[in-house]
């Protein structure tokens, strides 16, 4: 019997190739995300082992009703992908848009709390589960301009601790995937709004890929049941964590 897989964000970056890796290791993956003809897309390359689900994650009512509305034989999902998020802008805290804050609050805190609370009572009744979040580098490291963006991811890192305390005793495994700087995604296009400015993030640099992140969660959660990786934290070569800044009168 396959493993479900449910990946939150598929329609692009890591989460498209998060569930393009899963459906090839053996699991049933329902895909979802906002992009109705990008989730059809999917499906229709990766066959019936992929379930395209709309869903947008700023949707209470959608979330709670979830597990009801997917379809005979797809409610028990085995592993979570908790990877929807966004970053919006890089204006300093004091000069910036108080509504983009308000979006990546409720997309990667609010949306994915939810969605968490409302998959975990069936893992822990099956005895059976892994929830995998997908945190960052800026939830640790400090930089100008990450103020509420690094902020949920900070919120993601506790989170995913604390559910361990939570879950102690059940084998429902989880786990926080930390990247840094990653290229090959919609990410920095999303953020800056501007192609050419998205480009120039990734000017000579070799960063990461989403098929690097899909490669690491691929291998934490076939781990033998015992083992849980808590948190990994991962960088291109071509990154490391910065200095302290002082601002000189
Ligand atoms: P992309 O912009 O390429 O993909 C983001 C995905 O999130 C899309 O599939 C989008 O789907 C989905 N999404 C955004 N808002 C919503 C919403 N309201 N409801 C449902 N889905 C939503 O970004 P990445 O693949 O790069 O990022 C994936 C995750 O990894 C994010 O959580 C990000 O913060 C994190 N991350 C990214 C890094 C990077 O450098 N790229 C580094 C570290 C972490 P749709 O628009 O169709 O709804
Ligand atoms: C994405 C990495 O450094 O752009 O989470 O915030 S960074």
């Amino acid at each position: 019997m396959k493993q479900i897989a449910l990946v939150t964000g598929a329609t692009a970056g890591f989460g498209k190739a998060i569930a393009t890796r899963l459906v090839r290791d053996g699991y049933r993956v329902i895909a979802t995300g906002r992009r109705r003809e990008r989730l059809d897309a999917l499906a229709a390359e990766l066959g019936p082992d992929l379930l395209a689900f709309e869903l947008d994650m700023t949707d209470a009512a959608a979330i709670a009703a979830l597990p009801g509305s997917l379809p005979e034989g797809w409610r028990e999902v085995d592993v979570l992908v908790n990877n929807a998020g966004l970053a919006l802008g890089m204006e300093k805290a004091q000069e910036a848009d108080l509504a983009n804050w308000q979006t990546m609050i409720n997309t990667n805190v609010t949306g994915m709390v939810e969605l968490t609370r409302v998959l975990l009572p069936g893992m822990v009744a099956r005895d059976h589960g892994h929830v995998v979040t997908l945190g960052s580098t800026a939830g640790t490291y400090p930089y100008t301009g990450g103020n509420v963006y690094g902020a949920t991811k900070a919120f993601v890192r506790q989170f995913t601790r604390n559910l361990r305390c939570d879950l102690l005793g059940h084998n429902v495994r989880v786990t926080n995937i930390e990247p840094g700087l990653c290229g090959g995604s919609e990410f920095s296009t999303v953020r800056l709004r501007d192609p050419a400015k998205a480009a120039a993030v990734y000017e000579g640099t070799r960063p990461l890929l989403p098929e690097d992140i899909a490669e690491t969660l691929s291998w934490i959660i076939a781990l033998p049941r015992h083992v849980n990786i808590n948190e990994v934290e991962m960088m291109p070569t071509c990154q490391a964590a910065g200095g302290l800044a002082v601002a000189r009168g």
